[in-house]
């Protein structure tokens, strides 16, 4: 690209003034890569170098930072550390967050001859990512990272890789006449709000406004288009009863009258069976995915259903619809909000009543449950214990398995002020998540919510978080085991396990709280539920990196979806 303010400078100059042009402010690595930027980047940025302790756990934290801010998260590796952070990289892509991964590679003039630690890690990238490239002349530092950026938050987000000549990135010493000119629109997700075709927007509320029973479906697009409000206006203005997927959690808060809970597969039975009993499902920002849709059965398929996407290939893969609307979720639901006939929300107010009536029948079932005493601790009471003291403006991030089924079904947000992350199926993720994202939002309570078999993935990092000083909270739901896989081996087992098969599936126990403190962050073993308020607030006060180490019932088996 011709600008006419070229000068001539090292790509390492470059990268670190675009970087800052960017508003990076976070970095997380493990070296060598890059190492001529990372001392630019000391000289005229700010910009915090986290060195961690493994690949996977920076391709996390960026992930979660990227999350919490919308802004992409930077995360890089060295050429034999490029796969371990592609690995990283998958979660992020099935969430669609946007992560810049940079790498060293390969040298043209030694590639295929057995190079120390290089393989040809390119192909590894394609199917986590949405833009992956080499840069292979220096030159061409302004216009790829530019490119990066641009495609990491465009459209539906996602994770992007740039491969730099040289198995340490070592192209950044070189010299060219460059511009670090930086676009700050493409800096955070999303860079346009294109509104829809008026006639769509009218077809979808003509469809809501006639049905008796409809209910909207949220996403995390609805997230990450930041129209959590918007949402909840156009429900109260037209009267529909809210679900959403895991990943949308946070779409509006659990306390308000027309929120029924998560739907899907790691959910709450009230959202469920108001998804089932719906005669028009409207999903909104949603991939209307397996997860979401208990494999789609929740909406069954041939339900009339409505899809609102920011990507118009979303829009009809897996429901039929009767209205297609493409555009920015906050920008449409504006649109629909300015058109609703708010009369005919009288039509739905038997559908209003039962939906509650389903959520109280919910609370009935596991009022026992929520307010259990039984020690060791009941995972149900410890969620009960964060709905209650999480603070208004907490970012909540959860880990998958029974992290992901207890704190989606019985773990409600009192607050639209509150975010609700989570991980999008890998183990392990949630930690050095809640570590990037308190990286991205210093002012804002961070509290993770992980089992123990999560926890261990990436311990190291309690190290991390205390020599940078990151605030974030971590629960371990500590049943020493990975207690999710009971279940699956009960089954192989044929109803009963033999004392051998818990070696599958169970840990020794370990008291997380030690280990947190040997590491230098502050460490708070819980083991009656009554002591767990105390606990967080302590944690939430300290201003250091906690662990609470909540000793927890290593028979408490999550409910399963019902259909
Ligand atoms: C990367 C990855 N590997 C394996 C799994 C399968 N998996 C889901 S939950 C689970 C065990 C979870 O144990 P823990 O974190 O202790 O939670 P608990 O079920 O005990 O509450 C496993 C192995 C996964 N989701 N991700
Ligand atoms: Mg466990």
């Amino acid at each position: 690209m011709q600008i006419g303010h070229n000068r001539k400078m090292t790509g390492a100059q470059c990268l670190a003034d675009m970087f800052k042009g960017y508003g990076v402010t976070h970095i997380f690595h493990v070296p060598a890569v890059l190492r001529t930027t990372f001392a630019e980047m000391e000289r005229r940025t700010d910009i915090k170098r986290l060195h961690v302790h493994g690949e996977k756990a920076a391709a996390y934290m960026a992930d979660g930072y990227a999350r919490a801010s919308g802004r992409p998260g930077i995360c890089m590796a060295q050429v034999i550390g490029a796969l371990n952070l592609a690995a990283g990289l998958r979660d992020a892509w099935l969430a669609h967050s946007p992560v810049i991964a940079m790498t060293g590679g390969r040298e043209p003039k030694t590639k295929f001859r057995k190079v120390y630690q290089e393989i040809d890690d390119m192909p590894a990238f394609e199917p986590v990512t949405k833009f992956n490239a080499t840069i292979d002349d220096v030159a061409r530092f302004p216009d790829m990272v530019r490119q990066a950026f641009r495609a990491a938050v465009t459209g539906c987000p996602g994770p992007v890789h740039l491969q730099f000549r040289g198995n340490e990135g070592q192209i950044d010493v070189e010299e060219a006449d460059m511009e670090p000119l930086v676009e700050p629109l493409f800096a955070r997700v999303p860079p346009f709000r294109p509104g829809a075709d008026e006639g769509s927007v009218r077809a979808a509320l003509k469809l809501l406004q006639d049905s008796a029973r409809p209910v909207i479906i949220a996403g995390g697009g609805v997230r990450a288009s930041g129209a959590q409000r918007d949402l909840v206006a156009l429900a109260e203005a037209l009267q529909i009863p809210v679900a959403t997927s895991l990943n949308g959690k946070d779409a509006i808060a659990g306390d308000h009258p027309l929120s029924v809970g998560v739907a899907g597969t790691y959910s709450r039975e009230s959202a469920n069976r108001v998804v089932n009993a719906a005669d028009l499902v409207c999903f909104i920002g949603s991939e209307t995915g397996g997860m979401t849709t208990h494999f789609w059965a929740v909406p069954r398929i041939g339900t009339p259903a409505i899809q609102i996407d920011i990507d118009p290939e979303a829009l009809g893969r897996n429901y039929p619809l009767q209205a297609a609307v493409n555009g920015d979720a906050k920008i449409v639901l504006a649109q629909m909000l300015k058109l609703a006939d708010r009369s005919s929300a009288a039509r739905r107010k038997d559908w209003v009543a039962q939906a509650q009536k389903t959520c109280a029948d919910w609370k009935t079932k596991y009022k026992a449950d929520l307010a259990s005493n039984a020690v060791p601790i009941r995972p149900e009471r410890l969620c009960a214990e964060l709905t209650r003291h999480m603070p208004d403006d907490a970012i909540v991030v959860v880990d998958t398995g029974h992290a992901g089924m207890w704190m989606g079904g019985m773990y409600d947000l009192t607050s639209p002020n509150q975010s609700y992350l989570r991980s999008a199926g890998h183990l392990g993720w949630a930690f050095p998540a809640g570590l990037g994202a308190k990286c991205a939002c210093p002012e804002r309570p961070v509290v993770t919510f992980t089992g123990d078999a999560g926890f261990w993935y990436h311990i190291a990092e309690v190290e991390t978080a205390a020599r940078w000083n990151i605030a974030a909270v971590t629960v371990v739901n500590n049943n020493s085991g990975g207690n999710q896989s009971k279940r699956g081996f009960d089954r192989v087992y044929g109803g009963k396990q033999t004392d051998q098969a818990r070696e599958l599936w169970t840990f020794s126990k370990v008291n997380f709280a030690r280990l947190a403190e040997d590491m230098g962050a502050l460490g708070i073993r819980v083991e009656q539920p009554s002591a767990f308020p105390a606990a967080l607030a302590q944690a939430l006060a300290s201003g250091r990196p906690a662990v609470i180490d909540v000793v927890t019932d290593i028979e408490a088996l999550a409910p399963l979806a019902v259909v």
